[in-house]
């Protein structure tokens, strides 16, 4: 059974395979080549479903999708929902120089990543549905002073996750994928993703 992976997202795509791949005995991953939603939900909840349902819509397939970002504790929670445009300019790079400069000088830097995996089924034909479900995790750490490591994408150069020295960026791809906020969350609804589809 096919299931289409809502995500433009080249870095997710890489993740999810990797973090999904022991789980999808019988089912396959398609990706997403539709229009993107409009994300105007107020939490990253309502954004995966937008994100799932939007893909689902257009597919006619069961849809997984991801809305993450990092919340720091010291910006009430910025850049939260905003992470992937906080710079205005969705590049990763100027999202983490834009963050490190309002951070400068600040002793509280606390944060965690959050992702929601949301899970879509569309209607069957004459029969209830569509089917929702979503699946929220998070990973404390904080924002370092400085970038280190090249691995991962995004924010990883700077969250030093907690109980560990070194950022997510310095983790090797299976150390992230231990502990990371997006394996813990896609770790929660893929009990439900095959349930639901295989019984
Ligand atoms: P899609 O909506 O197409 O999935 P997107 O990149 O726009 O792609 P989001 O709106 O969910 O996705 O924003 C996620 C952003 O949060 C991402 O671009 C990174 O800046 C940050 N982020 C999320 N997970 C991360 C991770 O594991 N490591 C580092 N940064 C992460």
């Amino acid at each position: 059974m096919r299931i289409v992976l809502a995500t433009h997202n080249a870095h997710k795509v890489l993740e999810l395979r990797r973090i999904l791949g022991p789980t999808l005995d019988g089912l396959e991953l398609v990706a997403y080549d539709g229009p993107e939603p409009v994300e105007d939900g107020d939490t990253f909840a309502a954004n995966a479903l937008i994100k799932a349902r939007a893909a689902s819509a257009h597919s006619g397939l069961p849809a997984l999708a991801d809305d993450s970002g990092i919340c720091v504790d010291a910006l009430g929670g910025a850049p939260g929902i905003q992470s992937a445009r906080y710079a205005g300019t969705r590049n990763d790079s100027d999202n983490v120089e834009l963050l490190l400069k309002n951070m400068a000088g600040m002793d509280d830097r606390g944060a965690q990543f959050a992702c929601a995996a949301a899970f879509v089924v569309p209607a069957a034909a004459g029969g209830a549905g569509p089917e929702e479900f979503v699946e929220l995790a998070l990973w404390p750490g904080a924002v370092a002073a400085e970038r280190s490591g090249t691995h991962g994408f995004g924010y990883d150069p700077v969250f030093r996750p907690d109980g560990q020295q070194i950022t997510s960026a310095e983790l090797t791809s299976d150390q992230k994928d231990a502990l990371s906020h997006r394996a813990q969350a896609f770790a929660a609804i893929m009990p439900i993703v095959r349930s639901t589809l295989l019984g």
